[in-house]
């Protein structure tokens, strides 16, 4: 008999072999192509790869299940698509298999020891399982009796807030739709989603100050704008082919400032592989890069804001008063704010030069076609909501919104995080949706708050919510505070997971566990001698269709549709007032029911199958009548404090070039120069050296909030260009370091990107 193993909630700590080199000094290339290529190749094969890539982000093929970048009107012949969407791709195409057998081989606990990259690499799931009560394997179970088993212990629940129901931001918008349904028809608004952890800070300052939570610009706007700013955000990595477009703004006379702690290799230059020039030299992105300290941003803005304040008082043109005087509200307390601001303090808390502030605003203050994109970097600290309302405030003094050219970016995160919120996942009630809801449904959806993702866990930690449901994503990994977070699924009575992939949260469950295997966004969607295609709407609200093409990994998977439609099935049995069924097999008929519920979506189905359509945005068709008391707000935002003692560090937990969020592709970062492991903290040289610690030194990273310590074993010290009291490591490995209740106001998106931390020699 083999000896019982011990659970892991956290996974291994071990080291390989780190390998350094210098940062690349360019993003793409022909090297980007060669990675793509091998990835494609080691995953998918010659027959598959070309399948599947000559129909990505094609008008009539596959959205790209990476990034929410949307696509050019213009495709290319050559492809659409970059090195991090081949990854995407090839790791969902991939034939590699997780079997019956597989998990007869392997215990639970067996895999909660493996790393993230070696779950995932396992391949794809192909039967829906089940983990019983004491048992330490996964089991078989039929389609019928796992929604049997979900619809029994919804109904045993005392009251349905004591389900929660997460979605990842993968999922069609149809799925999402009707999975917004079937939770307000059981009753709940418990809906946490991955955008709590991700753009909630944007949708929230965003909806404050301009009355909705999306960004205002189009792809098209690129190529008109006279600035650029990337704030926070590392496309070159996680929006590739957003550098074209940066590139199109270059080659326009455009310029570009990145404000962030790191000069990402993406916009030092660009070498566009589809073009000879890309090839040979490539694009020179950034004119002005603005090395701000950690979660110092709204120091930078105020004093970028103050200077030009000043200006505009010697010389008229630099803020755009016939816009402010009539369409904005709020900018006396802006300006009073302003000049009270100490630029000393300015200057010392954002750690930029004074010759790089004046080049800024000398490049700003005649300019007033402003792009401002970004994204974790600004949203994921204590004050991301006000980060973003610093860039709201800025773009307003400029005029910069409702122009060509101008205007708000945040650049979103999964392919359809945005449509997924939409069509109706969303925590808070709103009650124009709920009266649409009992409108064309016949049924009162419930009127009480749901949990977003923190209090979802803290819920489920204190026994207070029973049965967890996730549509994609893993939650153990993503979410922070991993101990907390994984005794929280554990002390569930049902967990499910709606998945394409193995993950962590199919290793640390409820009593009882459930994987249901979905297709994924590259297979053929077949039912009843029909081929189906789904939508999803991209990072600057078009919406459009995705049309799966490779047969599917297995013939028991089911469709994410169908899989909601047969659990609200099983739970509303005899009771049911909604035609589910007929619901999760006629993706025609959700369309016409989001298009009933929905502004913007008329002739739904025929408009996503041609070019695509644009949701209505009053901030880019400009509509006064939308905006909060018919005015945008300007907002006075106060600076960060972070009191750190001597040997503190701020910590940012970002992404290496080698991972979708918790999936790892691989095992490097080939545009900073690390290969090889995962477990490193990049430190400037100074305070390494201030700290005793040498390149390639072992440390664990220590947080301490409320008196509670919590510890990320084993890292490697990379000596590195970084703001001095600044660090940077990977996350999922650092979540463990984020208390599950510290959180940015209003948002509650954890602070992922400015954890206080000690370094700790081993
Ligand atoms: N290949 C790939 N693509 C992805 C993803 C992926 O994991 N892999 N994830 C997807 C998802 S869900 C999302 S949300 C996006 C994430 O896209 P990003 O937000 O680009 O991802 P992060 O790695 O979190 O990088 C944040 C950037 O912000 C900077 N930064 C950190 N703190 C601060 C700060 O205080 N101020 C400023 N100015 N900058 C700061 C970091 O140095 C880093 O360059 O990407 C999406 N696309
Ligand atoms: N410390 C720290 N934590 C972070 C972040 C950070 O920057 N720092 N970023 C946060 C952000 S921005 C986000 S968005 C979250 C991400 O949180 P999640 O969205 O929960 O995580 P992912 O890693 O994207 O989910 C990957 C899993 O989704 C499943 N999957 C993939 N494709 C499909 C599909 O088509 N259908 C279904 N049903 N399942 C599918 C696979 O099983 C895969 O294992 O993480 C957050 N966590
Ligand atoms: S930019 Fe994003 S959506 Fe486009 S191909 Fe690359 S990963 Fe896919
Ligand atoms: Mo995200």
């Amino acid at each position: 008999m083999t000896k019982k193993q011990s659970i892991s909630i956290i996974g291994p700590k071990n080291l390989s072999d780190l390998r350094l080199t210098a940062p690349q000094q360019y993003a793409a290339g022909i090297s980007a192509v060669k990675v793509a290529l091998d990835h494609a190749m080691k995953e998918m094969g010659l027959t598959r790869s070309f399948a599947t890539l000559s129909k990505l982000n094609q008008q009539e093929g596959i959205d790209c299940p990476g990034c929410a970048w949307p696509d050019p009107k213009k495709r290319s012949s050559l492809g659409e698509f970059c090195e991090n969407g081949v990854k995407a791709i090839a790791e969902e195409a991939t034939t590699h298999r997780v079997t019956p057998d597989f998990f007869a081989q392997h215990t639970v606990a067996e895999m909660s020891h493996w790393t993230d990259y070696k779950i995932g690499k396992s391949g794809r799931l192909t039967h829906p399982m089940v983990l019983r009560e004491g048992s330490e394997h996964y089991e078989k179970i039929s389609w019928d009796d796992a929604f049997a088993l979900i619809g029994k212990q919804l109904r045993a629940l005392d009251d349905p807030n004591e389900g929660i129901f997460y979605t990842s931001g993968r999922s069609s918008n149809e799925a999402a739709f009707l999975y917004g349904l079937f939770i307000r028809a059981f009753g709940t608004n418990n809906m946490p989603d991955c955008s709590n952890m991700c753009h909630e800070s944007s949708g929230v300052a965003l909806g404050e100050t301009l009355g909705i939570g999306k960004g205002s610009v189009t792809l098209e706007d690129f190529g008109d704008a006279e600035v650029v700013m990337v704030i926070g955000q590392n496309p070159g990595t996680n929006h590739p082919r957003m550098l074209s477009a940066l590139e199109k703004c270059k080659s326009n006379g455009g310029k570009v400032i990145a404000i962030n702690p790191l000069e990402e290799a993406g916009l030092i230059r660009f070498k566009n592989p589809q073009e000879i020039k890309g090839i040979m030299g490539g694009t020179e992105l950034t004119d002005i890069h603005l090395q701000v300290k950690i979660n110092q941003d709204v120091a930078l803005l105020k004093l970028i804001m103050k200077r030009l304040a000043e200006r505009e008082e010697r010389e008229s043109g630099v803020f755009d008063w016939e816009f402010i005087n009539q369409k904005t509200n709020g900018v006396e307390a802006l300006l009073a704010d302003l000049k009270r601001q100490d630029e000393a303090q300015l200057l010392a808390q954002c750690g930029i030069s004074e010759e790089k502030i004046n080049e800024t605003v000398e490049l700003l203050a005649q300019r007033k076609r402003i792009i401002i994109c970004w994204a974790m970097g600004l949203t994921q600290h204590k004050n991301g909501v006000e980060n973003i309302k610093e860039c709201v405030n800025l773009l307003l003094l400029k005029g910069s919104l409702g122009i060509k050219g101008g205007g708000t970016c945040p650049v979103r995160g999964h392919s359809n995080v945005q449509g997924d919120r939409t069509v109706g996942i969303m925590h808070h009630v709103s009650p124009k949706l709920n009266a649409s809801l009992e409108r064309v449904f016949g049924f009162t959806p419930p009127d009480q708050e749901g949990l977003d993702t923190v209090h979802a866990i803290q819920a489920m930690h204190e026994g207070r919510a029973k049965v967890f449901i996730a549509l994609g994503g893993n939650f153990l990994s993503a979410a922070s505070d991993t101990a907390y977070t994984g005794e929280a699924l554990q002390r569930c009575d049902l967990t499910v997971s709606i998945s394409t992939k193995l993950n962590r949260t199919h290793l640390i469950t409820g009593k009882t566990a459930l994987i249901l295997p979905t297709l994924g966004r590259t297979e053929k969607d077949h039912k009843a001698g029909k081929d189906r295609f789904v939508t999803v709407e991209n990072s600057m609200g078009r919406v459009h269709q995705s049309h799966g093409r490779l047969a599917p990994a297995s013939d028991q998977l089911m469709s994410e549709p169908e899989i909601v439609a047969r659990m609200a099935q099983a739970y509303f049995g005899v009771d049911a007032k909604i035609s589910w069924q007929q619901l999760g097999t006629d993706y025609d008929l959700v369309r016409q029911k989001i298009s009933e519920v929905f502004d913007g979506f008329d002739n739904y189905t025929k408009r996503s199958q041609q070019a695509g359509f644009d949701l209505p945005n009053h901030t880019r068709v400009w509509d006064e009548s939308k905006l909060p008391g018919g005015k945008a707000q300007f907002t006075v935002c106060g600076l960060p404090q972070h009191d750190l003692a001597a040997d503190e560090f701020l910590l940012m937990t970002i992404r290496s070039h080698d991972q979708f969020n918790t999936t790892i592709y691989g095992m490097d970062d080939r545009y900073r120069g690390i290969y090889n492991e995962r477990r490193v903290v990049l430190i400037n040289a100074k305070d390494a050296e201030m700290m005793g610690l040498e390149k390639f030194d072992k440390v664990d990273l220590v947080s301490r909030y409320d008196g509670i310590e919590r510890k990320a074993e084993n890292f490697l010290i990379i000596p590195y260009n970084i703001p001095r009291g600044n660090l940077a490591a990977y996350f999922p490995e650092t979540n463990v370091l984020i208390p599950h209740d510290q959180y940015a106001d209003k948002s509650h998106t954890p602070i992922s990107k400015s954890v206080r931390v000690k370094l700790i020699r081993r």
